[in-house]
């Protein structure tokens, strides 16, 4: 099987993201708003918010007048409610605007007022984080041997949900400095192989990252070769892995 370019989305993997992407934050379109009738002024409402988001808006109206009142917003109407009652509208309004309100009842026509619905702000994530040129996959694969000319070398790796974009997938033996920042939503490490001074090739482990962390991990490449990276929470499950060339 060819080895999938860092930035391929596996299809289970991009169902899930599109999936967390979709259920609500908490709280958000869901607004409860509680509306009294009656006080101070018997023929006015006061509302407890002068604007509201778009969703599910739960209006409780509390009746501390003298005589019976009702509510009336987007074609849904309480019953006249008595004094020291209450009643509790539930309505959907999907686009923002004003939206008048008033009392339905004989003589009460003075009794109105609006409702201001507004979209929620764009919920800021990680993921806004622009996302840096990938080098793709490495084109030349170096023989396993010794690392006659040491070089440094600084490497930038991000991680997405879910893959990696290296700056850089073929770089010289040496010590390579990898400045990681997770821009994705789920956690990641990045975890790459090098040899061990018993000469073989071993993963150093990663650490774990939150969405937006960063992190810094400095790796002594003492030989030549491919070596393989990893994702240790989604390296098998979601094809979270590649490889690098060092070179000679
Ligand atoms: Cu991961």
């Amino acid at each position: 099987m060819a080895r999938r370019a860092a930035l391929a989305l596996p299809a289970l993997a991009a169902a899930a993201y599109l999936g967390f992407l979709a259920a609500p934050a908490s709280g958000r379109g869901l607004t409860t708003i509680t509306v009294v009738a009656g006080k101070p002024s018997e023929y006015r409402f006061t509302v407890s918010a002068t604007s509201v988001l778009t969703g599910s808006i739960t209006i409780k109206i509390v009746n501390r007048g003298k005589v019976k009142h009702s509510f009336s917003i987007v074609g849904e109407t309480t019953p006249p409610i008595a004094p020291g009652k209450s009643a509790t509208l539930t309505v959907a309004i999907v686009d923002a605007g004003t939206y008048p309100f008033f009392s339905t009842l004989k003589g009460q026509s003075s009794m109105r007022g609006t409702l201001k619905v507004v979209e929620p702000a764009p919920k800021s994530t990680s993921s806004t984080i622009p996302l840096q040129q990938g080098a793709g996959e490495p084109t030349v694969a170096p023989p396993d041997g010794p690392c006659a000319n040491p070089v440094a070398t600084t490497v930038k790796v991000q991680m997405i949900d879910f893959g990696f974009i290296l700056s850089q997938t073929t770089f010289p033996c040496g010590t390579v400095t990898f400045q990681i920042q997770n821009a994705g939503q789920a956690a990641h490490t990045f975890d790459i192989q090098s040899t061990t001074p018993s000469g073989i090739k071993a993963f150093n482990g990663g650490k774990t990252l939150l969405g937006g962390e960063t992190d810094t991990e400095v790796i002594t490449f003492s030989r030549t070769g491919t070596f393989q990276y990893q994702c240790d929470i989604h390296g098998q499950e979601f094809s979270m892995n590649g490889q690098v060339a060092v070179t000679g």
